[in-house]
């Protein structure tokens, strides 16, 4: 029979249902591997020919290793919680659950017939409240948790009250907030219960504070930096402000330093790692305090010194001002009555630009003066002390020390307001050298650190600052807490209710808090959360609970450990399934969740490692981010008039330069080879049924641009269509053949016909001319083994190195190495359909089979490799005589020299040249050459 793929496909995915083929069970003498794919959010629209690559190589990559002996852990689930879902709903009153519902059948089916070898029983939706119910726990885990900086990790929020217990805060070295008390073990105890709580919240590592975030309107929700780009949301594109709110916050900060080392412990892709290191942003400096000097008509002198935070404490004696950002908490209380004027509309200026804005700009100088002098500790002087948006609040201290000759910035600020430059280094005019550490140069004007080098300065001075109690050496990083929560419907309800306005855990056993029904996905009318509208909602009848609901990395923070142990209802998965998975060793997903979600899995994985309830410090031993699938958009040319007016006119593609034309996106399925189909055109733009046509050579040829897959452009590939056509094989092979994965590159399915014809003609190996299968039990000839052997070793580099595109190649080159041999015989074909599976298992489980083996494929081992097949003994020797090559000649490699001498000189045609004479000479290097000088 010819390839029929349409029943071989459905045929083989009924098997592999039916009998959970790859159902990967705990308890094996095999060696476990985790194959992790990033879940998708289940969209309405459906996988488009994009989505799928990234499972395509890891589905490669699982089949394979399962022949290769070890265990395989291959799952997939929906982040089902999120946005679309709810803009749905607020529109049509549909409830997101059965959106999502909707939209993960569609893309069930969609997975199913692309052939994946998913472990379905583990499938993990993250909105199912039996899922969300341990995301709930997770989260009471970080309430109840705080950082020691002793022990360099998170414990019960008990270790900490024993500490205030026993010495006050005295003992506690904590990853806290700023302003927390001190005190003694007395005033810990003479405190109310709720005094106690108002003080534990501030060292829990989830806990509620005032943040200014990224508010979106018209969303009704707060945004992760991430989410928002140059001042509007990611997903809509809705403008986007600044808003101070109490939020839910991650004390992820307390991990920086740890996230950052464990960088060095895992293979990820260099841009991934340096994402984050930048996202972490570790600065090594110092803190320095500034004394306020007099306050002139301020009613109530400020007692707080300003902190700032410098890389540069080298730079101390260059300080001609100081500047806080315009939210510093300080500047009401230190601007003069004769300033309060100037900063008030400065501070106006400012609310209308985004941090994102302030930073970048770099070039517009602005700011006010507050009226009042600080002192600078080391020198004594005594600077200005102004506002301005280049400061940023939330990063280290909110202050910064202004130094003209270390700092363009500051020199550009200084110069703009006519402040002093004080030079410091020697010899060195230039600014940005002198900015640089690592061009040394020796200070001047600069006290006690004349004549030094710049290591020995930073040492000196550190050492005085802490001496004199007025700063001390310190290391800043730029990630902040991250905000967890959001003013949305669709996400999971935080189990925390609030009395007299302290927020409590509700009991473990009330987990899961199951979101309630609402009657609209809006927020109330006097503008709380929609949780809000939530009726009879509250903790035992009286509390309030939480109105916000997590965001949207909280159940992609965990979800791998829940494909260890899916079903378990007693903990969010069992010990020994932990210690039998340990950790993810292949992560295959988008480069876009770079410093998202890669840094918040990473974050979470440390914390339930320091509960001692995962064993490994890194959840994810290896990254492949794979490439994004561009779409390949298809236009037709619309003639305009000298008004630009459309006409009813449409020219072909090589003729539009003799025209005024415009381009319209026509649908990439109408168009074969860049030729439209032009009565299915008119069908799909029934505007255009009577235009006319200028065609070339009698066709209308489009033309082609690479863009974004989006329907707008009328350039999405539905992986549907050409399953349709040409079979999951196919598709999954095309895939791969498009180029690395890893790269970036346009959709064309042009190509696709091609890679149909090869499995036809792999097919046709194991068929007589009738289309009978046929296969011999004859010995293989070296020829057959060889060209085995090459695509046994090639497909196994490959793919240990991810290289999938290039396995395609050598398969064809393969298939038609074996075609030229006449090759039937079963002893390689049945190791060549092995090799083959993992890319195209359908097929190859069809011809395992008809070769007569029961069970899946999945089940056999990987070939082994003979290197002895590779050897060539044969070689053409080129004879070259008098420096001419004249012939070749095929001799055995194993022949040694004197052999081949006499084999070269009896041959006819070398006598011919030879014309009777001995030759003077006769060079032989083995493998390479003969020749002859005569
Ligand atoms: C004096 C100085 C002299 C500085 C000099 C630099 C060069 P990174 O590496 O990013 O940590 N800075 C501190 N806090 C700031 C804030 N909230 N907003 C804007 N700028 C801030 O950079 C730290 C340096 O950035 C600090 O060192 C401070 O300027 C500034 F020749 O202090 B420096």
């Amino acid at each position: 029979m010819d390839y029929q793929f349409k029943e071989i496909e459905q045929k083989w995915q009924e098997f592999w249902a039916a009998h959970q083929t790859f159902k990967a069970e705990q308890d094996s003498d095999k060696p476990k591997f985790y194959v992790l794919d990033m879940f998708p959010y289940p969209s309405g629209a459906g996988l488009h020919v994009g989505h799928p690559l990234g499972y395509i190589a890891s589905d490669i990559f699982s089949r394979y290793k399962r022949l290769k002996g070890f265990n395989v852990l291959h799952p997939m689930g929906y982040d089902s919680f999120g946005l679309p879902a709810e803009q749905y709903a607020i529109q049509t009153g549909q409830h997101p659950a059965l959106t999502t519902e909707v939209n993960i059948n569609t893309y069930r089916r969609q997975l199913d017939q692309i052939g994946f070898s998913f472990d379905w029983s583990r499938e993990v939706r993250t909105s199912e409240p039996g899922y969300y119910k341990w995301t709930q726990w997770i989260f009471m885990q970080l309430f109840n948790s705080w950082y020691n900086l002793e022990t360099d990790k998170a414990e019960d929020i008990s270790t900490l009250i024993e500490k205030f217990n026993a010495a006050g805060t005295a003992d506690v070295k904590a990853v806290c907030d700023e302003e927390v008390k001190s005190f003694m073990p007395s005033d810990w105890a003479a405190m109310t219960d709720e005094e106690k709580q108002v003080e534990l919240i501030k060292y829990r590592l989830t806990y509620l504070r005032e943040s200014t975030v990224n508010w979106c309107a018209a969303l009704g929700t707060v945004l992760a930096n991430d989410e928002v780009k140059d001042g509007f949301s990611e997903r809509g594109g809705h403008p986007v402000e600044q808003k101070k709110m109490m939020q839910w916050s991650m004390r992820i900060s307390a991990y920086a330093e740890r996230l950052l080392q464990g960088l060095k412990t895992i293979d990820w892709p260099e841009p991934v790692k340096e994402m984050q290191r930048n996202w972490i942003g570790k600065s090594v400096g110092a803190s320095v305090r500034f004394k306020i000097e007099t306050v002139p008509g301020a009613a109530v002198l400020p007692a707080e010194d300003i902190e700032v935070f410098t890389t540069r404490v080298d730079t101390i004696f260059g300080v001609s001002y100081l500047v806080l950002a315009p939210e510093h908490e300080l500047v009401a209380a230190l601007t003069t009555p004769e300033q309060a004027n100037d900063i008030k509309n400065y501070i106006d200026q400012t609310k209308k630009k985004s941090e994102l804005d302030r930073m970048a700009d770099t070039k517009t100088v602005s700011g006010a003066f507050t009226g009042t002098y600080v002192i600078n500790p080391v020198s004594g002087e005594r600077v200005q002390l102004w506002i301005a948006d280049y400061v940023l609040a939330g990063y280290g201290t909110g202050a910064v020390m202004g130094v003209p000759s270390g700092d363009q910035r500051d020199w550009l600020f200084a110069r703009h307001f006519n402040l002093p430059i004080v030079q410091i280094l020697d010899g060195q005019k230039d600014i940005e050298v002198q900015a640089d550490p690592t061009k040394e140069g020796l200070y001047i004007n600069s006290g006690f650190i004349n004549g030094m080098q710049y290591k020995e300065a930073v040492e000196t001075l550190n050492k005085w600052l802490e001496d004199q109690k007025v700063g001390k050496a310190k290391i800043n990083y730029r990630m902040r807490d991250a905000i967890f929560g959001r003013q949305r419907y669709w996400g999971e309800p935080i189990p925390v209710y609030f009395k007299n306005g302290l927020p409590y855990l509700i009991q473990e056993e009330e987990l899961p808090l199951v979101l309630p029904e609402i009657d609209k996905y809006l927020p109330t009318e006097s503008g709380e959360p929609p949780l809000g509208r939530a009726e009879n909602w509250s903790y035992e009848d009286q509390y309030t609970y939480e109105l916000s609901t997590m965001p949207g990395w909280a159940g992609s923070s965990w979800y791998w450990y829940r494909y260890m142990d899916a079903q378990n209802e007693g903990s969010f998965a069992s010990k020994e399934a932990i210690a039998y998975w340990q950790d993810v060793d292949l992560y295959i997903g988008g480069s876009e969740h770079a410093t998202g979600h890669l840094l918040y899995s990473r974050f979470w994985n440390k914390f339930l490692k320091d509960l001692g309830y995962v064993n490994e410090e890194e959840p994810f031993k290896k990254l492949i981010n794979q490439g994004m699938i561009q779409g390949r958009s298809n236009f037709v040319y619309r003639v305009v008039d000298e008004e630009g007016r459309g006409t009813n006119t449409l020219v072909s593609h090589g003729l539009k330069g003799n025209y005024k034309t415009m381009a319209l996106h026509v649908d990439v399925n109408i168009v074969e080879n860049e030729i439209l189909h032009v009565d299915k055109f008119k069908a799909f733009r029934p505007e255009f049924a009577e235009a006319e046509f200028i065609l070339e050579n009698g066709k209308y040829i489009c033309g082609v641009e690479v863009e974004k897959m989006s329907k707008s452009k009328f350039n999405v590939v539905n992986p549907d269509v050409l399953i349709g056509s040409y079979g999951a094989d196919t598709l999954r092979m095309y895939e791969m053949f498009l180029g690395p994965l890893e790269q970036s590159k346009p959709w064309n399915t042009n190509g696709i016909e091609g890679v149909f014809k090869f499995l036809r003609k792999f097919w046709r190996l194991f068929h007589n001319d009738q289309w009978e299968f046929k296969v011999a039990d004859t010995e293989p000839t070296k020829a057959e083994l060889k060209a085995l052997h090459k695509i046994i070793k090639k497909v196994q580099d490959d793919i240990e190195r991810f290289s999938f595109n290039t396995s395609v190649s050598s398969f064809m080159i393969a298939v038609n190495e074996l075609t030229e041999l006449k090759c039937n015989k079963k002893s390689i074909l049945q190791d060549l359909v092995v090799v083959l599976s993992p890319y195209a298992p359908h097929i190859t489980e069809e011809l395992w089979a008809l070769l007569g083996n029961t069970g899946s494929i999945s089940a056999a081992a990987y070939p082994v490799f003979n290197p002895g097949y590779m050897v060539e003994d044969e070689f053409s020797y080129p004879v070259s005589i008098n420096g001419k090559t004249r012939l070749n000649l095929n001799m055995s490699l194993a022949l040694e020299t004197a052999a081949i001498e006499v084999l070269v000189l009896a041959d006819e045609q070398v006598q011919k040249y030879l014309e009777g004479k001995t030759p003077k000479k006769m060079i032989v290097v083995k493998g390479r050459i003969v020749n002859i000088v005569i």
